[in-house]
């Protein structure tokens, strides 16, 4: 699928994806293809971030309970303007926005339903490391007589996901995604110079182990007694096994995520004791877990809570929080094991 030289972009893959689903009516495809523009948007003054007054805090504390950078509340204003006109969407949740986002009556309403965290590691915008959008699309669970926006329409399991994926806005411009049964994992480059991005990593798959793990130490004295265990296993010595693995953790998630699928490894944020209102760690299962869970599964990978996958929980509230292992099947079996008891290190 080559393109007058400069090879495959989103679009046309985005395209190839539709006919290969005899089912596809091009609503889907409207979609991706919105939210890339809102991604080009957003990665131009992610870019412009050292240059202009769009750094810092607004002032303002989240749902999260998280200082709202001004590059936080920019991003979900443009997905969200982006996306609402589109005659394809049902609602949107964001993790900037306490309630479901209501589609305005002006506009037509479609089936999908966009989860999303506009704009994760905003914490590092202000140190030019790598933050990203990560997003997830499913199809309404009730059918068009019911014209009351329901929570429980959208708080489906991962595994009910039509399609996953995240954009990393670093050295360069990265979109990664999936639609699922076994479609693969395909990574897309933003080249400026064309205003497109163009498939660069396709058929993406991780090792099923990796050598890499990537938790923030820091929280050490805050998790149980397998946590730490689990930790110093990666750390200890093992010829066989390849260990010590190396420590890598940027404390971007999708910079964290994407390095790990690309080489292998194991991404892990632990339930802990540092804040009583976060007993199951910082992570959100709707726009951050899922999305990323149907990504590595389909990359060959795994995600869990460490009890279960990650895509098979029910969800309680749309911000749910939860444990989050994902990576290298391997390393996240064992994680799970450990974790839920099932193995004991010596
Ligand atoms: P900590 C960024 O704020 C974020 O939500 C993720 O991107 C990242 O993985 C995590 O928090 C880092 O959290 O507690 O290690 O600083």
């Amino acid at each position: 699928m080559q393109g007058e030289g400069v090879g495959t972009t989103i679009t046309q893959h985005i395209l190839s994806q539709q006919r290969k689903n005899p089912k596809a009516t091009g609503a889907f495809t409207t979609l991706l293809n919105e939210l890339v523009v809102a991604a080009k948007v957003i990665s131009r003054e992610a870019n412009k971030a050292g240059l202009v007054d769009i750094l810092g805090a607004t002032g303002k504390i989240n749902v999260q309970d998280e200082q709202v950078q001004k590059l936080d509340m920019f991003a979900n204003q443009v997905i969200i303007q982006r996306m609402q006109h589109i005659g394809q969407l049902w609602c949107m949740g964001s993790e900037e926005d306490p309630d479901l986002i209501e589609i305005p009556p002006q506009y037509p309403k479609g089936d999908y339903i966009l989860l999303f965290d506009p704009l994760d590691g905003s914490s590092n915008i202000d140190v030019n490391v790598s933050i990203g959008t990560i997003f997830g699309i499913y199809k309404r669970r009730t059918d068009s007589r019911e014209a009351e926006i329901l929570l429980s329409d959208v708080l489906q399991p991962g595994i009910k996901q039509m399609a996953a994926g995240y954009f990393i806005y670093g050295s360069s411009t990265i979109m990664v995604y999936t639609t699922g049964n076994e479609t693969g994992v395909h990574g897309f480059t933003l080249f400026p110079s064309v205003g497109e991005f163009l498939l660069s990593h396709e058929d993406i798959r991780i090792p099923e182990r990796g050598k890499i793990y990537s938790v923030n130490e820091g929280n050490y004295q805050y998790w149980d007694e397998k946590t730490r265990a689990l930790v110093d296993y990666f750390k200890t010595r093992d010829k066989e096994t390849g260990r010590p693995y190396t420590s890598r953790y940027v404390g971007s998630l999708v910079a964290d995520f994407h390095r790990n699928l690309l080489k292998g490894g194991i991404f892990m944020y632990p339930a802990d004791k540092k804040d009583p209102k976060k007993p199951s760690g910082k992570l959100r299962l709707m726009v951050e877990a899922n999305p990323l869970a149907m990504v590595v599964k389909e990359a060959g990978g795994y995600a869990s809570n460490g009890h279960g996958p990650i895509l098979e929980i029910d969800p309680g509230t749309l911000h749910q929080r939860v444990p989050l292992y994902i990576g290298s099947k391997k390393d996240v079996d064992l994680a799970e094991a450990v974790i839920s008891g099932k193995k004991k290190l010596d």
